[in-house]
């Protein structure tokens, strides 16, 4: 049983003002939020839509250092171009704020040291790559360098792509600053941990409450499971970084919050700095102090644990403490990822279309519209040029657009352009009267139930009902032969125009107003009232303006010169590889490369990565340690012929000598394979 609200909140989750928003963002959060907003409008409920630009953590200071720049000048670029693609598209936002305000960093501070005074935040000391030049620590993906496991030389902080292990930054060989090139230094540093674990039974409890399965995503609901198996950890909150908000005590100055820490606050302020601007500070209470509000957050699938796991359980923390009780999200409908074209958006390799560049070409309903029809709410979806030609031509222009030209160019025509009287009505009329209640009543519940797709599907089809009112009621025969039936057939299909611009402002809001405009309708479509689109409410005689074209259809050269633009999809498809510096045959022939027996196998103590490994070499018996545990059991490889680099300097790995290295190969879906001769070659064999 879902509860009674009195009012709603609703957000739409920050875009990190680090780059521009494409297709697939509108796709998984904004557009979804946007429809939902504009139909809860709609039926004249107290809601408010708050968003704004994400503008901390690192990857904003990246791209400042890159540009050579500051992160103030890359946010303030790209807080406005988003603000602005965002009013192009129609989102309808109460407020976009930015998390650099003051008010949001107070916000955030101030919530940071009720946790820090309630001593819920444990102090932890570690140790991490520092880059000397840059003057910062270097998080996980900003440094590269050798795996100590496969000596690829290109392995990542986090992981090594090559023979798939999971590393540590410091764990690297040789390990480089990707922000300096420099060398980093070990150093140890202090940080403020939140302790997720302390949560879990009460976020289990949240998650799975009865009132709160009622609506929410299977999607959903088996992301948080699964974190809650695996069993939730300590989190740190802070980093060492300038940019961001700074850690308010005296000794952890010098560090910033973690950006996710600030950046779910961000709903809070930017609600707060909203009742600023209507001029009554205390406002946002309301909605976030208020349990007879309903807060829904919009997202897309890879925010789940921050909005379903890390923020409840922070508001959680601070309601602990006892003097105000936020609410926490009713719902957190995150929909799948939206493709393009069948691949993943993706900026560098130039596959996809950001929102700007889209609604320079194309009417911003045009693209509400196909992606409304294309919403990934329950698996991934995509966009296709294709199918964007084919929902405006076939659907909006030939369904729509067409229902709405035929019914005001035949009044004009032949009805002086006034709203002709109705008489009595026959039982065709009434049947599709009471269409216009039923679908404003169906839809509703699908927008209500987050399926904005098939409320959509639901309203097309009441246009196409409508279509075929209007022909099978042939009024262009009746004109002649039976006037008044002829106007009470265009009375109710004006009617129809009325109902459609009203279930339609959701998704259609600029169209709608033009619809509203050429009934000359008083008042706004957006300010109309859901529960009263089936309503006959036009005056009879009030004059309607001319028509004017809602749809334009889209031509095929349009679209063949957007598909023959895409980058080429073999291409696309792999990654070009990026092959060693060539070497002469004098550098190869210094490895001796040679068959070995494996005679004994077992597992690295400690290490779940490392194998120790006996082989025979000929005369020669020696210990390898391979990283291949997450790959092989020991068992195995015992009697396997394999290939051993047999003059490679001793190393010690986890206090452990290995003499030699076993060639394996692996591959980027993570599979990995020893070399083994395809047919017996007795060890000490050379391989050449
Ligand atoms: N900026 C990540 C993203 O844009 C992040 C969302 C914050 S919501 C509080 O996907
Ligand atoms: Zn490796």
């Amino acid at each position: 049983m879902s509860r009674q609200f009195n009012k709603i909140l609703v957000t739409a989750a920050l875009p990190y003002a680090n780059g521009k928003i494409h297709l697939g963002h509108l796709a998984g959060a904004y557009l979804p939020a946007d429809i939902y907003v504009r139909y809860q409008r709609l039926l004249k409920r107290d809601v408010i839509f708050i968003c704004g630009s994400d503008e901390h953590g690192v990857p904003i200071t990246i791209t400042a250092e890159q540009e050579k720049t500051t992160p103030q000048a890359i946010v303030d670029r790209y807080h406005e171009l988003n603000k602005k693609a965002f009013e192009q598209f129609g989102m309808s936002f109460d407020n976009y704020s930015r998390t650099s305000l003051p008010l949001h960093h107070d916000t955030a501070s101030e919530f940071f040291l009720k946790l820090y005074k309630a001593g819920i935040l444990k102090e932890k000391k570690e140790k991490q790559l520092y880059d000397q030049k840059a003057g910062m620590f270097l998080p996980d993906r900003y440094v590269e360098g050798t795996c100590p496991v496969c000596a690829n030389p290109d392995a990542r902080g986090d992981q090594c792509e090559k023979c798939g292990t999971f590393l540590n930054p410091i764990e690297l060989k040789n390990p480089k600053s990707k922000i300096s090139g420099e060398t980093p230094t070990v150093k140890e540093t202090t940080h403020l941990y939140f302790p997720l674990g302390d949560y879990q039974k009460k976020l289990e409890e949240y998650i799975s409450g009865a009132d709160k399965r009622d609506g929410w995503k299977e999607n959903v609901l088996q992301y948080c499971r699964s974190w809650f198996k695996d069993g939730l950890q300590d989190r740190a909150v802070t980093r060492d970084l300038q940019w961001g908000v700074k850690v308010p005590l005296e000794n952890l100055n010098d560090k910033v919050l973690y950006v996710w820490f600030d950046a779910v606050l961000g709903y809070i302020s930017s609600t707060k700095e909203l009742s600023k601007i209507k001029g009554n500070p205390d406002l946002w209470k309301e909605y976030w102090l208020d349990p007879s509000t309903k807060y829904v957050a919009f997202i897309g699938k890879d925010n789940v644990v921050f909005h379903c796991i890390v923020f409840p359980a922070m508001l959680m923390a601070w309601n602990e403490q006892n003097d105000s009780t936020y609410i926490l999200p009713e719902n957190v409908p995150a929909n799948e990822f939206l493709n393009f074209e069948g691949q993943k958006f993706s900026k560098s390799r130039g596959w996809g279309i950001d929102v700007d560049e889209f609604l320079a070409e194309f009417p911003a309903d045009a693209l509400r519209y196909t992606l409304t029809m294309n919403l990934p709410e329950s698996r991934d979806a995509d966009f296709y040029w294709k199918d964007f030609q084919a929902r405006v031509n076939n659907e909006l222009a030939d369904i729509l657009g067409n229902f709405v030209n035929r019914t005001v160019t035949f009044l004009h025509k032949n009805f002086e352009g006034k709203v002709p009287e109705r008489g009595k009505l026959n039982e065709v009329d009434e049947q599709l009267i009471s269409l216009l209640n039923s679908t404003a009543k169906t839809a509703g519940g699908l927008f209500e139930k987050y399926k904005l797709r098939d409320a959509t599907l639901e309203i097309m089809n009441l246009a196409r009902a409508a279509n075929k009112y209007f022909n099978d009621n042939e009024p262009w025969k009746t004109l002649k032969s039976d006037r008044q039936r002829c106007a009470t057939t265009m009375n109710i299909c004006l009617h129809t125009v009325r109902a459609l611009a009203i279930l339609f402002e959701p998704i259609l809001p600029f169209s709608v107003e033009k619809m509203w405009k050429i009934m000359n309708l008083s008042g706004s479509v957006h300010d109309a009232v859901w529960n009263n689109a089936g309503a006959l409410a036009l005056q009879e005689g009030s004059q309607l303006n001319q028509p004017e074209i809602l749809f334009t259809k889209i031509e095929d050269e349009v679209i063949n010169k957007h598909i023959s633009q895409l980058p080429s999809k073999q291409t696309s498809d792999k990654k070009p590889l990026i092959f060693k510096p060539t070497i002469a045959i004098e550098d190869f022939q210094k490895i001796d490369l040679r068959i070995a027996e494996v005679i004994q196998a077992e597992k690295v103590q400690k290490s779940d990565k490392l194998l120790k490994l006996i082989v025979r070499i000929g005369s020669d018996e020696r210990q390898v340690i391979a990283g291949i545990a997450q790959h092989y059991k020991p068992e195995q490889l015992v009697g396997k012929r394999i290939v051993v680099v047999a003059n490679l300097a001793p190393a010690k790995l986890m206090g452990q000598e290995s003499r030699g290295m076993l060639l394996a190969a692996s591959d980027d879906q993570g599979q990995l394979a020893v070399l083994i001769p395809e047919k017996t070659i007795l060890d000490g064999g050379i391989v050449k």
